[in-house]
């Protein structure tokens, strides 16, 4: 018997693309009312004489005024902040040995996806450049429904059972009494936790890293931070972690740069996501999986199910099936990127869960807050929600609904609907939960093969190079400087002592309190009532590995300086050519150059006047990679008298950036703080420019050089 679709192709949806051809054809534009009726006055409401009231009978200004007051749904509680783009996915071979997800099984399978990045604590309005841990989620619309990798840009997280994440989310959001401080985890309520909390000490080596303020959404890693489960079409199963790689390489920002980009412009990373895609720099990240077979679940020195550790790519390297390319920007803010509804539980039969705690509480959580924050189960039906697999059940109605279902059968079994919709068998593609044995007490517990909660912060800590180590002692001297109350930094300090003594001592010595002597394991305070807090006393195990290459950003691609913003500063008197040159070098390397002089409008060059982008009142050195200064006498003295120009120079200096001269314009550097080294090229150069660029930032500089800028 054939299955009979259950939707079809009614009057009615004929003739709404009929129009919304006719729409898209531009030949009928006028504005209308909600119902259709076209509006002949958009400026005036209805009112009893010129003069007089308003009538109530104006129903075209409530309608108008209606959906404005309404136009604002509640934010994300965790998330609100957040940029997207759609894109595509390429599987570069078959994973048809691991899984039996369709989109993994053919080489070569394209995949469209909607991706939308966030940060965590802020509310919609706060700065991209906040110290936080980054969201990376990805729909990715399969034939067989849609998949959701919601993940992050960390590999672990702070807590291992969802019981704890609203008490986490409380602490690290703006303080209940006053609503301080926005965007950011300085504060008392957030460290009072956490140095409560044993278990979130690897994750807080992560959020003190740059890796908290990355330099683009478009240069950091993503990962589902969870152990997943590929299951194949023999029912084998395997765990799996997944990881993107940012084909740009893993790059951030100075903290101080990021205290100055959320003032100068806190859409900093939205814009620079925006105007990438637009200027065709699509972003791209290669999909990686590290697969364990089943019988390995307890190899490990750590718990697999344990949201707090990550697999060392030296015990399992990251096998890379897949490139993501986003490749579109949304046509609509609210409707695609607000109204997005993500959820780990959205899963592709080939694709499973663990019993990771973390996971299993976020996999009732997710469509929870959807009916809260959408505002109906419909939520599905919202476009950028809509599956391309077709769809069919006998779910019905509620707020909002849009299909209209036809006939008389809204149950399972029926024969008057001849049975329709079917269940699908295993071969046709139906989900069925791998069947994984359990055998337990009903119990409210945690392993304890979840005790360990330092090595890998340690592991972590000491991976990084001496720049990075320096970032994250300078993070935690600034976090726990912010805080109040001495009883909560001497504690984290004491927490500190467990991941290295050295790091603890240097931030001990910022905060000008002693270091506790005797380093004792401190006690975990996240233990039931009736608890002995001796079993609950966090372990640390020996770690097999003391490095690992992968968790320091110095190891990742530093050939490329595509997409990167270069300023050039420039005065009436400027060398043409020196422009001309260095330019075309740059956007030979896919650089993006800006003009940036005392004025707007135009400087007057050796060959005639040159439009200029941006005035020293308009830039800032921290929204820039590098700069150049051509040469042109008239230029570059105009330009030393200029304090903002010094004052631009000398802070992208301080932020460790590649700063360019043409051979003429060498003499400006003798105005500023500048001193030379590798980074710094006085004979305009554009080839060891470009090289300087590529690597990103010369740390090292920071070294003993303070620059007040
Ligand atoms: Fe989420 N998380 N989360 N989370 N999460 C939400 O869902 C939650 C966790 C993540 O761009 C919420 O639609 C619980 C880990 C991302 O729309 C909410 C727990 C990871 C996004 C929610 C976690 C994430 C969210 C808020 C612990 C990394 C933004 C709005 C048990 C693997 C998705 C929403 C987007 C959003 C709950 C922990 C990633 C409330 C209960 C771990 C990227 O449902």
């Amino acid at each position: 018997m054939a299955k009979k679709k259950s939707v079809g192709k009614t009057p009615v949806n004929v003739k709404l693309q009929q129009l919304e051809e006719h729409k898209e054809s531009g030949l009928d534009e006028f504005l209308s009312t909600n119902q259709g009726l076209k509006i002949n006055d958009n400026q005036n409401s209805l009112k009893a004489g010129e003069r007089g009231a308003t009538l109530l009978e104006d129903f075209i200004l409530r309608e108008k005024i209606t959906h404005f007051d309404h136009e604002r749904i509640p934010e994300r509680i965790v998330h609100a902040r957040g940029s997207a783009a759609h894109g595509i996915f390429e599987l570069y071979e078959s994973m048809s040995q691991f899984t039996r997800a369709g989109f993994l099984q053919k080489k070569g399978t394209v995949t469209p996806v909607f991706v939308r990045f966030s940060t965590v604590a802020g509310s919609r309005g706060s700065t991209d450049l906040a110290r936080d841990v980054r969201g990376f989620a990805v729909k990715f619309y399969t034939e067989e429904g849609n998949y959701d990798l919601v993940g992050n840009n960390m590999p672990v997280f702070f807590i291992q059972d969802a019981m704890k994440f609203p008490d986490l989310v409380h602490a690290v959001k703006p303080e209940p009494h006053h609503e301080m401080p926005q965007a950011a985890s300085a504060h008392d309520t957030f460290w009072d936790f956490i140095s409560l909390m044993p278990e979130s000490m690897h994750m807080i080596m992560w959020a003190m890293s740059d890796r908290a303020i990355p330099r683009s959404l478009r240069m950091m890693e993503g990962f589902g931070v969870h152990t997943f489960r590929f299951v194949n079409a023999s029912n084998q199963a395997f765990f799996v972690k997944f990881h993107w790689k940012p084909l740009l390489g893993i790059h951030s920002v100075a903290w101080d740069e990021a205290q100055k980009i959320s003032g100068k412009d806190p859409d900093f990373h939205r814009r620079d996501l925006w105007e990438a895609i637009e200027a065709g720099a699509f972003p791209e990240w290669e999909l990686g999986v590290q697969i364990i077979p089943e019988k390995d679940e307890h190899k490990f020195e750590f718990d697999l199910l344990d949201p707090t550790k990550l697999i060392p790519e030296e015990l399992v390297p990251v096998k890379i099936i897949g490139k993501m390319t986003l490749n579109r920007n949304p046509d609509n803010f609210f409707a695609e990127t607000e109204q997005v509804a993500f959820h780990p539980g959205h899963l592709v039969p080939g694709i499973d869960f663990t019993n990771d705690p973390l996971l299993q509480g976020r996999l009732f959580s997710y469509t929870d807050t959807q009916l809260s924050r959408l505002g109906s189960p419909n939520f599905h039906e919202i476009p950028i929600n809509r599956p391309v697999a077709p769809l069919h059940n006998n779910q019905r109605d509620g707020h909002m609904r849009q299909m209209i279902n036809k006939g008389e059968v809204s149950y399972h079994p029926n024969s008057i609907g001849n049975g329709c919709p079917f269940q699908a068998k295993a071969a046709e593609g139906g989900f069925v939960s791998y069947n994984e044995r359990i055998d337990a007490r009903k119990v409210r517990a945690r392993s304890r093969s979840f005790f360990d909660h330092f090595s890998q912060a340690t592991l972590f800590f000491n991976s990084q190079s001496e720049p990075e180590k320096n970032h994250i002692i300078d993070a935690l001297r600034f976090e726990l400087g912010k805080v109040e109350r001495p009883a909560i930094r001497e504690r984290m300090l004491g927490l500190l002592t467990q991941v290295d003594r050295t790091l603890a001592a240097k931030v001990a010595e910022g905060l000008g309190i002693p270091v506790p002597k005797v380093p004792e394991m401190p006690l975990n305070h996240s233990i039931p009532a009736d608890g002995d807090p001796k079993k609950f006393q966090p372990t640390k195990v020996k770690s097999s590995i003391e490095r690992s290459e992968a968790l320091s950003m110095a190891n990742t691609i530093k050939n490329t300086i595509k997409s990167r913003q270069i300023a050039f500063l420039i005065a009436d008197g400027v060398d043409a050519s020196a422009i001309d040159i260095m330019r075309s070098s740059l956007e030979a390397g896919g650089a993006r150059v800006k003009l940036i002089a005392p004025r707007l409008g135009s400087v007057k060059s050796t060959k005639g006047d040159i439009a200029v982008d941006m005035s020293f009142l308009t830039a800032t050195s921290v929204v820039f990679d590098a700069i150049y200064i051509p040469g042109g006498k008239g230029s570059v003295e105009k330009l030393a008298a200029e304090a903002d120009a010094v004052h631009f120079v000398n802070e992208a200096y301080r932020h460790c950036k590649a700063i360019a001269t043409a051979e003429d314009a060498t003499a400006f550097l003798d105005v500023t703080a500048v001193v030379q080294d590798e980074a710094v090229i006085t004979n305009g150069n554009a080839k060891a420019f470009i090289n300087a660029i590529a690597k990103h930032r010369l740390w090292e500089r920071e070294k003993g050089r303070k620059v007040p800028a």
